[in-house]
């Protein structure tokens, strides 16, 4: 089943990360279709802890209590499937961030937000009870210590969240009912959390009992030396893999632009979701973030012109506190997404990261040509004949300088600063001629990117 649901021909993933589903809705309707995303993942839809005390944190939702779609802090059952609809009808799939490895980890009993009662490794709703869970009898409290101990990552808790016996029929059934009641509200695919800390034969067994075929990613981070790698799970679907933002971050931060040349994955190109930043490393650290400005918007700009992954940009909100929740009202239900807000990010809407993605649809399928670099942190390739982009991560900028593209003849909007409109470009437009050149001036931290999608 690993391809049997493949992105297709958009397949761009936009992550509004926390967005309530009527939010999500719209931006579906009025960004993400019209922009061109493929689909969108949205946070997860299963009843959760609430945790007032603490603020409402981000993570509630990564404690599941039941299966129930009925109420998250994002929304009602109806509000999620008028959301798949919405979707859907802007041509938008919807791939859901399934928690299926553990459910809480709170030690005192509590009320889920839809209502059900559970204490740790009790949870009637779900059909769940003690001996559903992995006890592995380790380091005193069951917690995962040791991440080169194969045992240990998959049958430990995770931060002390109840790790469900994931190898018994009675559990894996439970879980796929839930990933098939998403699939009958219409639901395209799935990122699997956790899943290196799922056996992939476990993983593979719920892929299985799925009803009808879905975009299966599953969330394996490589680490050196653990014995658990994300290639284990490639027969399950593709993976979610960490190393392509890591890297990134690292060439763009204290090494070279120019070293991109042969940029790379150790996944097969084909199966891995790949991204500039997630939630976890947006708060842990190790990749660009939003708060990078202008480099952020350089680094999703080569990840969408370089052909190499499926990839994922990432849209949340504004934060310091590394538990804060969006925004949210006094009972915690997160508030509708606001782009014209300061408190929301929407990444997904800056304009340079939105058209890169039509740029990404417009070349698809064409190679790399034509790459250029100044041995330093300006470089410049196209794809084919379809498109072109430089970009500059010096700190001066790039003055004078003729690039020569493999662009037919004519006059392009820069789309890394403006919009075609009315036949003009609200930005700056580029002669190419019919040898191919052009000639432009870059400034820091910055580029030009045109394509034949965006001539005026
Ligand atoms: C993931 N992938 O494997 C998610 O991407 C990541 O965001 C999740 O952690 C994790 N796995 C579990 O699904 C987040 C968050 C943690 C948080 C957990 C559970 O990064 O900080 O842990 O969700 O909500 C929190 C507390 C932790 C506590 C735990 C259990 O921070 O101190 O552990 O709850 O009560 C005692
Ligand atoms: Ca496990």
């Amino acid at each position: 089943p690993a391809d049997a649901a493949p992105p297709g021909e958009r397949d761009v993933i936009a992550t509004l990360f926390q967005w309530n589903w009527p939010s999500v809705a719209a931006a579906c309707r009025e960004q993400l279709g019209p922009d061109g995303y493929g689909a969108v993942q949205v946070s997860p839809s299963a009843e959760h802890v609430v945790l007032g005390a603490e603020g409402y944190p981000w993570w509630q939702d990564y404690q599941p209590v039941s299966y129930r779609i009925d109420s998250t802090r994002r929304g009602t059952r109806a509000e999620f499937a008028d959301m798949v609809r919405t979707c859907h009808d802007a041509g938008v799939k919807v791939y859901v961030d399934a928690v299926v490895n553990h459910m809480t980890g709170q030690e005192t009993c509590g009320t889920g937000s839809a209502g059900s009662a559970y204490c740790h490794y009790t949870y009637d709703q779900a059909g769940y009870g003690y001996d559903d869970f992995h006890h592995c009898g380790r380091n005193g409290n069951d917690d995962i210590v040791n991440y080169r101990d194969r045992y240990e990552v998959q049958n430990c808790e995770l931060v002390n969240l109840a790790d469900l016996d994931t190898g018994s029929d009675r559990v894996r059934d439970r879980i796929a009912a839930y990933l098939n009641d998403l699939l009958s509200l219409g639901v395209d695919g799935f990122r699997i959390d956790a899943a290196k800390h799922m056996p992939s034969e476990d993983v593979g067994a719920l892929v299985s009992r799925l009803d009808r075929p879905a975009y299966v990613y599953q969330e394996v981070l490589y680490g050196d030396g653990e014995p658990i790698t994300p290639e284990e799970y490639l027969g399950n679907g593709d993976v979610y893999d960490q190393r392509y933002a890591r890297d990134l971050a690292r060439i763009f931060n204290s090494e070279r632009l120019a070293y991109l040349r042969e940029f790379g994955t150790a996944v097969p190109s084909e199966q891995v979701v790949v991204f500039i930043d997630n939630h976890d490393s947006q708060r842990g650290g190790g990749t660009l973030t939003y708060r990078d400005g202008s480099r952020y918007s350089l680094a999703n700009a080569f990840m969408l012109a370089w052909p190499v992954g499926t990839p994922k940009v990432m849209s949340g909100y504004t934060f310091d506190d590394y538990d804060a929740g969006p925004p949210s009202d006094a009972a915690g239900n997160t508030a509708d997404a606001d782009c014209g807000s300061a408190a929301w990010q929407c990444e997904h809407d800056w304009l340079p990261i939105r058209n890169m993605v039509a740029f990404h649809n417009e070349v698809r399928g064409e190679p790399v040509v034509r790459w250029w670099d100044n041995g330093g942190d300006t470089i410049a390739f196209g794809r084919g004949g379809k498109g072109y982009v430089v970009l500059n991560d010096e700190s001066s900028a790039v003055t004078g300088r003729s690039f020569h593209t493999a662009l037919p003849e004519g006059t392009y909007c820069d789309v890394l600063h403006g919009d075609v409109a009315d036949g003009g470009c609200t930005g700056p437009a580029y002669r190419v001629n019919a040898d191919g050149w052009f000639r432009a001036d870059i400034g820091a931290h910055d580029g030009v990117a045109l394509h034949t999608g965006a001539r005026i």
